[in-house]
Protein backbone atom coordinates (compact mmCIF):
# COMPACT_ATOMS: atom_id res chain seq x y z
CA UNK A 1 0.00 0.00 0.00
CA UNK A 2 1.81 3.12 0.88
CA UNK A 3 5.58 3.29 1.97
CA UNK A 4 6.31 5.96 4.96
CA UNK A 5 7.61 9.66 3.42
CA UNK A 6 9.67 11.42 6.07
CA UNK A 7 7.08 14.41 5.58
CA UNK A 8 4.30 12.25 6.89
CA UNK A 9 2.90 13.27 10.60
CA UNK A 10 0.10 10.84 10.82
CA UNK A 11 -1.51 8.82 9.05
CA UNK A 12 -5.36 7.23 9.15
CA UNK A 13 -7.42 4.93 6.93
CA UNK A 14 -10.13 6.27 5.39
CA UNK A 15 -12.19 3.03 3.89
CA UNK A 16 -9.65 2.16 1.19
CA UNK A 17 -7.23 5.13 1.24
CA UNK A 18 -4.91 6.64 3.31
CA UNK A 19 -5.36 9.84 4.84
CA UNK A 20 -2.00 11.64 4.69
CA UNK A 21 -1.32 15.01 6.74
CA UNK A 22 1.30 17.26 5.27
CA UNK A 23 2.67 20.90 6.03
CA UNK A 24 3.22 22.92 3.38
CA UNK A 25 3.54 27.15 1.70
CA UNK A 26 0.64 28.40 0.63
CA UNK A 27 1.65 29.47 -3.55
CA UNK A 28 -1.94 30.81 -4.91
CA UNK A 29 -5.28 31.57 -3.10
CA UNK A 30 -7.96 32.79 -5.38
CA UNK A 31 -10.38 32.83 -2.34
CA UNK A 32 -12.07 29.13 -2.37
CA UNK A 33 -8.94 27.25 -3.76
CA UNK A 34 -5.22 27.60 -2.53
CA UNK A 35 -2.61 26.26 -4.15
CA UNK A 36 -0.07 25.02 -1.40
CA UNK A 37 3.26 23.13 -2.10
CA UNK A 38 3.95 21.04 0.23
CA UNK A 39 6.99 20.37 2.43
CA UNK A 40 8.31 17.81 -0.45
CA UNK A 41 8.10 19.83 -2.84
CA UNK A 42 4.60 18.58 -4.32
CA UNK A 43 1.50 20.94 -5.08
CA UNK A 44 -1.66 20.94 -3.44
CA UNK A 45 -5.00 21.68 -4.39
CA UNK A 46 -6.43 22.67 -1.21
CA UNK A 47 -9.52 23.72 0.00
CA UNK A 48 -10.34 25.09 3.39
CA UNK A 49 -12.36 23.25 6.37
CA UNK A 50 -15.36 24.54 7.49
CA UNK A 51 -15.48 28.26 8.92
CA UNK A 52 -12.10 29.32 9.72
CA UNK A 53 -11.45 32.16 12.36
CA UNK A 54 -7.76 33.31 13.30
CA UNK A 55 -6.56 34.92 15.62
CA UNK A 56 -9.88 36.57 16.52
CA UNK A 57 -9.54 38.96 13.09
CA UNK A 58 -12.10 39.03 10.70
CA UNK A 59 -10.45 38.16 7.78
CA UNK A 60 -12.23 37.87 3.98
CA UNK A 61 -9.47 36.12 3.29
CA UNK A 62 -8.53 33.54 6.05
CA UNK A 63 -5.05 31.72 4.48
CA UNK A 64 -3.25 34.00 2.70
CA UNK A 65 0.10 33.59 0.42
CA UNK A 66 2.90 33.01 2.89
CA UNK A 67 1.28 31.30 4.82
CA UNK A 68 2.41 27.69 6.26
CA UNK A 69 -0.13 25.27 6.68
CA UNK A 70 -1.14 21.54 7.58
CA UNK A 71 -3.47 19.82 4.99
CA UNK A 72 -4.68 16.53 4.66
CA UNK A 73 -5.28 14.56 1.60
CA UNK A 74 -6.03 10.82 0.61
CA UNK A 75 -3.64 8.96 -0.94
CA UNK A 76 -2.56 9.31 -5.32
CA UNK A 77 -4.58 12.41 -5.03
CA UNK A 78 -3.64 16.20 -5.50
CA UNK A 79 -6.73 17.67 -3.45
CA UNK A 80 -6.10 18.33 -0.08
CA UNK A 81 -7.98 20.08 3.16
CA UNK A 82 -6.22 22.89 5.00
CA UNK A 83 -6.38 21.57 8.73
CA UNK A 84 -4.10 24.00 10.47
CA UNK A 85 -2.82 27.79 9.58
CA UNK A 86 0.09 28.08 11.44
CA UNK A 87 1.08 31.36 13.50
CA UNK A 88 2.27 33.85 11.07
CA UNK A 89 5.89 35.70 11.42
CA UNK A 90 4.09 38.87 10.34
CA UNK A 91 1.66 40.03 7.52
CA UNK A 92 0.55 42.96 5.36
CA UNK A 93 -3.20 43.71 6.21
CA UNK A 94 -5.50 46.15 4.92
CA UNK A 95 -9.01 47.22 4.95
CA UNK A 96 -10.38 45.23 2.08
CA UNK A 97 -12.74 48.07 1.45
CA UNK A 98 -12.90 51.55 2.25
CA UNK A 99 -15.91 51.32 4.48
CA UNK A 100 -15.45 47.78 5.34
CA UNK A 101 -14.24 46.34 8.78
CA UNK A 102 -13.42 43.44 7.65
CA UNK A 103 -9.39 43.23 6.84
CA UNK A 104 -7.26 41.47 3.81
CA UNK A 105 -4.23 39.97 4.40
CA UNK A 106 -1.92 40.20 1.28
CA UNK A 107 0.80 38.01 2.10
CA UNK A 108 2.53 36.87 5.03
CA UNK A 109 5.28 36.08 6.10
CA UNK A 110 7.36 38.08 4.42
CA UNK A 111 11.29 38.93 4.34
CA UNK A 112 10.51 42.06 2.72
CA UNK A 113 7.84 44.30 1.24
CA UNK A 114 8.60 45.70 -2.52
CA UNK A 115 6.22 48.87 -3.29
CA UNK A 116 5.93 49.90 -6.97
CA UNK A 117 4.53 53.65 -7.18
CA UNK A 118 4.66 55.63 -10.38
CA UNK A 119 4.67 59.46 -10.76
CA UNK A 120 1.97 58.91 -13.21
CA UNK A 121 0.44 56.42 -15.50
CA UNK A 122 -1.04 55.90 -13.04
CA UNK A 123 -0.30 58.22 -10.28
CA UNK A 124 1.00 57.14 -7.00
CA UNK A 125 0.07 59.68 -3.63
CA UNK A 126 2.17 59.94 -1.13
CA UNK A 127 -0.20 59.03 1.17
CA UNK A 128 -0.83 55.86 -0.26
CA UNK A 129 2.70 55.00 -0.21
CA UNK A 130 2.83 56.46 3.64
CA UNK A 131 -0.59 54.01 4.86
CA UNK A 132 1.63 50.78 3.22
CA UNK A 133 5.08 52.24 5.26
CA UNK A 134 2.91 52.28 8.78
CA UNK A 135 1.46 48.96 8.11
CA UNK A 136 4.97 47.55 7.07
CA UNK A 137 6.21 49.17 10.51
CA UNK A 138 4.17 47.26 12.31
CA UNK A 139 6.27 43.82 12.19
CA UNK A 140 9.46 45.95 11.02
CA UNK A 141 8.87 44.25 7.36
CA UNK A 142 11.62 46.50 5.68
CA UNK A 143 10.35 48.08 2.32
CA UNK A 144 12.18 48.80 -0.68
CA UNK A 145 9.85 51.61 -2.91
CA UNK A 146 10.33 50.91 -6.56
CA UNK A 147 9.59 54.14 -8.53
CA UNK A 148 8.80 52.57 -11.92
CA UNK A 149 8.14 53.94 -15.46
CA UNK A 150 10.89 56.28 -15.67
CA UNK A 151 11.16 56.23 -18.91
CA UNK A 152 8.12 58.54 -19.08
CA UNK A 153 8.54 61.02 -17.13
CA UNK A 154 9.05 64.75 -17.71
CA UNK A 155 12.62 66.55 -16.10
CA UNK A 156 10.18 68.39 -13.81
CA UNK A 157 8.72 64.87 -12.91
CA UNK A 158 11.78 63.76 -12.69
CA UNK A 159 13.05 66.44 -10.12
CA UNK A 160 10.41 65.87 -8.56
CA UNK A 161 10.36 62.15 -7.98
CA UNK A 162 14.33 62.71 -6.80
CA UNK A 163 13.09 64.95 -4.41
CA UNK A 164 10.63 62.38 -2.98
CA UNK A 165 13.33 59.42 -2.60
CA UNK A 166 15.97 62.09 -0.91
CA UNK A 167 13.26 62.24 2.06
CA UNK A 168 12.37 58.33 1.76
CA UNK A 169 16.10 57.63 2.33
CA UNK A 170 16.70 59.70 4.86
CA UNK A 171 13.88 58.38 7.19
CA UNK A 172 15.51 54.90 6.46
CA UNK A 173 13.72 53.20 3.45
CA UNK A 174 15.92 52.45 0.44
CA UNK A 175 14.34 54.04 -3.01
CA UNK A 176 15.02 52.64 -6.53
CA UNK A 177 13.78 54.46 -9.67
CA UNK A 178 13.74 51.83 -13.00
CA UNK A 179 11.85 51.62 -16.18
CA UNK A 180 10.85 47.38 -16.51
CA UNK A 181 10.70 49.18 -20.16
CA UNK A 182 14.23 50.19 -20.93
CA UNK A 183 15.23 47.34 -18.62
CA UNK A 184 16.68 50.56 -16.06
CA UNK A 185 18.13 49.34 -12.73
CA UNK A 186 16.35 46.10 -12.67
CA UNK A 187 19.56 44.28 -12.28
CA UNK A 188 19.95 46.22 -8.58
CA UNK A 189 16.23 44.89 -7.81
CA UNK A 190 17.75 41.74 -8.60
CA UNK A 191 19.91 41.84 -6.21
CA UNK A 192 17.61 42.56 -3.31
CA UNK A 193 15.57 39.40 -3.88
CA UNK A 194 17.97 37.14 -3.06
CA UNK A 195 16.88 33.85 -0.89
CA UNK A 196 14.17 36.13 0.59
CA UNK A 197 10.15 36.43 0.36
CA UNK A 198 9.19 39.23 -1.14
CA UNK A 199 5.79 40.87 -1.58
CA UNK A 200 5.08 42.91 -4.26
CA UNK A 201 2.53 45.36 -4.38
CA UNK A 202 0.92 48.55 -5.27
CA UNK A 203 -1.33 50.03 -7.41
CA UNK A 204 -3.02 48.53 -10.82
CA UNK A 205 -0.99 49.26 -13.76
CA UNK A 206 2.34 50.34 -12.17
CA UNK A 207 4.04 47.21 -13.59
CA UNK A 208 4.36 45.16 -10.75
CA UNK A 209 3.65 41.55 -13.12
CA UNK A 210 5.48 43.40 -15.94
CA UNK A 211 8.50 43.56 -13.44
CA UNK A 212 8.38 40.45 -12.33
CA UNK A 213 8.79 39.00 -16.42
CA UNK A 214 11.62 41.26 -16.57
CA UNK A 215 13.67 39.43 -14.01
CA UNK A 216 11.78 36.14 -15.00
CA UNK A 217 10.33 35.81 -18.45
CA UNK A 218 9.55 32.28 -17.89
CA UNK A 219 7.04 33.29 -15.75
CA UNK A 220 4.51 35.04 -18.53
CA UNK A 221 2.35 36.79 -16.23
CA UNK A 222 -0.50 38.90 -17.68
CA UNK A 223 -0.21 42.48 -18.45
CA UNK A 224 -2.34 44.65 -18.95
CA UNK A 225 -2.45 48.19 -20.91
CA UNK A 226 -3.12 51.61 -18.79
CA UNK A 227 -6.71 53.22 -19.67
CA UNK A 228 -6.09 55.98 -21.98
CA UNK A 229 -9.42 57.98 -20.22
CA UNK A 230 -8.97 57.44 -16.70
CA UNK A 231 -4.94 56.99 -16.43
CA UNK A 232 -5.56 53.80 -14.15
CA UNK A 233 -4.53 50.37 -14.32
CA UNK A 234 -7.24 47.62 -15.44
CA UNK A 235 -6.98 45.18 -13.09
CA UNK A 236 -5.50 42.42 -14.63
CA UNK A 237 -3.67 40.39 -12.17
CA UNK A 238 -6.95 38.75 -10.13
CA UNK A 239 -5.33 36.63 -7.31
CA UNK A 240 -2.11 36.77 -5.16
CA UNK A 241 0.40 34.53 -6.20
CA UNK A 242 3.95 33.36 -5.06
CA UNK A 243 6.43 32.85 -7.54
CA UNK A 244 10.02 30.79 -7.08
CA UNK A 245 13.01 33.15 -8.80
CA UNK A 246 15.50 30.74 -10.65
CA UNK A 247 17.83 33.08 -8.96
CA UNK A 248 16.74 31.85 -5.79
CA UNK A 249 14.18 33.29 -3.46
CA UNK A 250 10.42 33.94 -3.88
CA UNK A 251 8.22 36.70 -5.09
CA UNK A 252 4.54 37.36 -4.25
CA UNK A 253 2.61 38.92 -7.15
CA UNK A 254 -0.69 40.33 -6.21
CA UNK A 255 -3.56 42.26 -7.75
CA UNK A 256 -3.19 46.25 -7.74
CA UNK A 257 -4.37 47.55 -4.47
CA UNK A 258 -7.20 51.18 -5.00
CA UNK A 259 -6.87 53.01 -1.57
CA UNK A 260 -5.01 51.08 1.50
CA UNK A 261 -7.42 51.77 4.32
CA UNK A 262 -5.40 51.00 7.77
CA UNK A 263 -6.22 48.31 9.79
CA UNK A 264 -6.52 47.14 13.08
CA UNK A 265 -4.10 49.47 15.19
CA UNK A 266 -4.76 52.26 17.69
CA UNK A 267 -3.67 56.34 16.95
CA UNK A 268 -1.93 56.24 20.03
CA UNK A 269 0.64 54.18 17.86
CA UNK A 270 0.95 55.84 14.68
CA UNK A 271 3.40 58.35 15.26
CA UNK A 272 5.60 55.41 16.37
CA UNK A 273 5.43 53.85 12.75
CA UNK A 274 6.95 57.29 11.25
CA UNK A 275 10.39 56.65 11.93
CA UNK A 276 11.52 60.31 11.44
CA UNK A 277 8.80 60.98 14.38
CA UNK A 278 9.65 57.93 16.43
CA UNK A 279 13.23 59.73 17.05
CA UNK A 280 12.29 62.62 18.29
CA UNK A 281 8.52 62.12 20.28
CA UNK A 282 10.72 61.60 23.49
CA UNK A 283 11.58 65.03 23.22
CA UNK A 284 7.76 66.54 23.02
CA UNK A 285 6.73 68.12 26.25
CA UNK A 286 3.89 66.08 26.84
CA UNK A 287 4.35 61.69 26.80
CA UNK A 288 1.21 61.63 25.31
CA UNK A 289 1.17 64.29 22.63
CA UNK A 290 -0.66 63.73 19.72
CA UNK A 291 1.53 65.92 17.78
CA UNK A 292 -1.77 67.63 16.09
CA UNK A 293 -2.18 70.80 18.24
CA UNK A 294 -0.35 70.31 21.75
CA UNK A 295 2.32 72.98 22.58
CA UNK A 296 6.03 72.44 22.71
CA UNK A 297 5.63 69.56 20.33
CA UNK A 298 9.38 68.34 19.01
CA UNK A 299 7.56 66.74 16.15
CA UNK A 300 5.35 70.40 14.93
CA UNK A 301 9.23 71.97 15.58
CA UNK A 302 11.06 69.32 13.51
CA UNK A 303 8.60 70.43 10.62
CA UNK A 304 8.62 73.40 11.13
CA UNK A 305 12.52 73.48 10.41
CA UNK A 306 11.96 71.32 7.51
CA UNK A 307 13.91 68.30 9.68
CA UNK A 308 10.88 66.55 8.85
CA UNK A 309 9.23 66.95 5.47
CA UNK A 310 5.69 68.70 5.30
CA UNK A 311 4.06 65.97 2.67
CA UNK A 312 4.84 63.16 5.66
CA UNK A 313 3.45 65.13 8.40
CA UNK A 314 0.67 65.89 6.13
CA UNK A 315 -0.16 62.50 5.42
CA UNK A 316 -0.02 61.86 9.04
CA UNK A 317 -2.24 64.41 10.48
CA UNK A 318 -4.30 62.85 7.61
CA UNK A 319 -4.14 59.14 8.75
CA UNK A 320 -5.07 60.48 12.56
CA UNK A 321 -8.22 62.54 11.27
CA UNK A 322 -9.68 60.25 9.07
CA UNK A 323 -7.95 56.65 9.29
CA UNK A 324 -9.00 56.82 13.28
CA UNK A 325 -12.57 58.44 13.50
CA UNK A 326 -15.38 56.53 12.89
CA UNK A 327 -14.51 53.73 15.51
CA UNK A 328 -11.74 52.64 13.11
N1 LIG B 1 6.38 53.02 -20.36
C1 LIG B 1 6.47 52.04 -19.47
N2 LIG B 1 5.46 51.16 -19.34
C2 LIG B 1 5.58 50.18 -18.43
C3 LIG B 1 6.71 50.04 -17.61
N3 LIG B 1 6.50 49.00 -16.80
C4 LIG B 1 5.30 48.48 -17.08
N4 LIG B 1 4.73 49.19 -18.09
C5 LIG B 1 3.42 48.95 -18.68
O1 LIG B 1 2.42 49.25 -17.73
C6 LIG B 1 1.27 48.44 -17.97
C7 LIG B 1 0.81 47.78 -16.69
O2 LIG B 1 1.74 46.81 -16.29
P1 LIG B 1 1.32 45.55 -15.37
O3 LIG B 1 2.57 44.79 -15.12
O4 LIG B 1 0.17 44.83 -15.95
O5 LIG B 1 0.85 46.31 -14.06
P2 LIG B 1 0.43 45.67 -12.65
O6 LIG B 1 1.01 46.55 -11.62
O7 LIG B 1 0.79 44.24 -12.61
O8 LIG B 1 -1.16 45.86 -12.68
P3 LIG B 1 -2.33 44.96 -11.99
O9 LIG B 1 -2.05 43.53 -12.27
O10 LIG B 1 -3.57 45.46 -12.66
O11 LIG B 1 -2.30 45.29 -10.54
C8 LIG B 1 1.67 47.45 -19.06
O12 LIG B 1 1.17 47.91 -20.29
C9 LIG B 1 3.17 47.49 -19.03
O13 LIG B 1 3.75 47.18 -20.29
C10 LIG B 1 7.77 50.98 -17.78
O14 LIG B 1 8.81 50.96 -17.12
N5 LIG B 1 7.58 51.96 -18.72
MG1 LIG C 1 -0.32 42.53 -12.39
ZN1 LIG D 1 4.48 66.09 19.83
Amino acid sequence: MCGFKILISSLQCNGQNFVMEYSGLVFRSTGSWYLVRGDNGQFFECRLRGQYRIMGIRSTNPVAVGDRVTFEHEENDNIGVIKIIHDRKNFIVRKSTKLSKASHIIASNLDMALLVATIDHPRTSTGFIDRFLVTAEAYHIPVLLVFNKIDLYTEKQMTYLNELCAVYLEVGYDCQQISVKNGLNISKIETYLKEKITLISGHSGVGKSALINKIDPSFNLKTGEISSVHNKGKHTTTFAEMHALSTGGWIVDTPGIKEFGLYDFEAETLAQRFPEMRRRMSECRFTNCTHLHEPDCAIKLAVEKNEIANFRYKNYQNMMLKDFTNDN
